[in-house]
Order: C-alpha cells, then sequence, then structure tokens
C-alpha cells in the first residue's frame, strides 16, 4: 500500500498472507469463511503449492500465538479468467491446517462479510485497501508490516475515460483512488481486499487486481467486483444458499 498506515492485523483480522511452499510471499486475500480465502486468480501464474497465513502481521515475523498456518487444499481459479486483461481475477483457495481443520476465530482471525448481490455503494464512497504490498511504486520489497489506506470509489465511466484506462476496465472490475492520488494499492497487495464499512459491518467488496504503477495521477487501482461473483462463490465454495438467478 503506498500512502495510508501501518495497522494491526486485528483491525482487518479477515486478511490473508499467501505465500509458495518455499516461503516466497506471493499475494494477500480474504477470509471469506473458516475453509474458504477469497484472492485474485494472476496470483497462480506457474506455482502450484502454497501456504497460507490468518492473523500475520508482518510478513518477515512469525507470532505462534496470532498465527494460523494452512496448505491449500483446493484451488479454483475462474474459468474465465483471461491473464492478458485480468478480465476475471478471482479465485477461491480452500484451506487445511495440518490437523485438517480450518480458521478458528480469534482477535486476530475473523470472516469479512461478502455484500448481497446488486449491492451498489455510491460514487466517492469511502473504502479500505489492506496489504502488505510495497510501500512505493519503485521500492525494493515489500512492506514489512501490514498497511490500510482509505481510497474513494469512481464511477465506471470515468475509470473508462481515455485519460484513465479506456476500456481496459471491464464490467467485472471496478476503480478507486483520490482525492489526491496519494493512496494506492501496489506490488504486493494483488488479492488483498478492498472493505467498505456499510451500517456498521465490513464488507469486501473488491479484490486488488491491477493498476498503471501505484499511485500515478488519473491511474486509480483497479479491483475485481465482487458483487459480481456471489453465485460463482456460492457454486464452488458450497457455501452460501441461493435462491434468486
Ligand atoms: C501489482 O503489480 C499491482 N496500483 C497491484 C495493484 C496495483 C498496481 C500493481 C494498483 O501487483
Amino acid at each position: 500500500i503506498v500512502g495510508g498506515s501501518f495497522t494491526p492485523i486485528e483491525s482487518q483480522p479477515w486478511v490473508a498472507a499467501i505465500f509458495t511452499r518455499r516461503g516466497q510471499f506471493l499475494c494477500g486475500g480474504s477470509l471469506i469463511a473458516p475453509c474458504w480465502v477469497l484472492t485474485a486468480a494472476h496470483c497462480f501464474e506457474g506455482e502450484k503449492e502454497f501456504t497460507v497465513y490468518l492473523g500475520k502481521s508482518a510478513i518477515n515475523e512469525t507470532n505462534a500465538l496470532k498465527e494460523q498456518k494452512f496448505i491449500v487444499q483446493k484451488l479454483v481459479i475462474h474459468r474465465q479468467y483471461n491473464a492478458s486483461n485480468y478480465n476475471y481475477d478471482i479465485a477461491l483457495l480452500k484451506i487445511k491446517n495440518k490437523d485438517g481443520g480450518c480458521a478458528v476465530k480469534s482477535p486476530s482471525t475473523r470472516t469479512v462479510c461478502l455484500p448481497p448481490k446488486d449491492t451498489q455503494l455510491p460514487v466517492g464512497y469511502k473504502c479500505s485497501i489492506v496489504g502488505y504490498g510495497k510501500e512505493s511504486q519503485h521500492a525494493w520489497g515489500f512492506s514489512k508490516i501490514l498497511k490500510e489506506g482509505q481510497v474513494n470509489l469512481l464511477s465506471q465511466s470515468e475509470c473508462r475515460s481515455k485519460d484513465y484506462y479506456g476500456d481496459k476496465v471491464t464490467g467485472n472490475m471496478f476503480c478507486a483512488a483520490k482525492p489526491n492520488w496519494r493512496i494506492d494499492a501496489c506490488k504486493g497487495d494483488s488479492g488483498g481486499p478492498l472493505v467498505c464499512e456499510v451500517a456498521g459491518r465490513m464488507f469486501l467488496f473488491g479484490v486488488v487486481s491491477w493498476g498503471d504503477g501505484c499511485a500515478q495521477r488519473n491511474k486509480p487501482g483497479v479491483y475485481t467486483k465482487v458483487t459480481n461473483f456471489n453465485k460463482w462463490i456460492a457454486k464452488n465454495t458450497g457455501l452460501f444458499k441461493y435462491t434468486a438467478g
């Protein structure tokens, strides 16, 4: 995250840290159910085996009292994911610990809500992005500590304007940035959450997906639009009963 501030995992306890089996940090994610992490499809080009941590405040530090460690039992990448334009950039990880169990709720670990289908927040709504990614576009490494920043939702028409991204922004994406372009997701934040507080609860509206650099004027962060994927999530996790549609 560029700009924003360091945050304890207890403030965003749904944040997951995804590593390769060899311990290289890959991406963020969000715990949506005890056994399921929602993340970005583009995180998984190449790698096959992963370690997922919940309750982690710092990438390079272990706090056994707070952390829970998992392997990935199942990786579900959206069938329509397009690696050339990041359309359908969404994936699910089914996690299990070495005893075969899933996440246990604690002050450092809990699930985030998914917004009901067709929920639309107004343009300008303030949401939070969270991750362990780079603190500036040209930084050498990732942030050592989890960061959080606030961004405003942009309209689709603004984000698709010629000066911004034109038609690279599909209906499965939305943009967030502003008011001053100083706060943005960056390399390493991919897969992590954009959460918005509605009626006192935090909802996962976006998955960090892409952008032209980080915190550049007229180049907002682009997020996978989670509300387009309620049915896909329900079907692939078997979690949520679906009546409509
Ligand atoms: C990346 O490289 C990346 N500014 C993620 C998000 C953004 C840019 C780059 C958004 O993973």
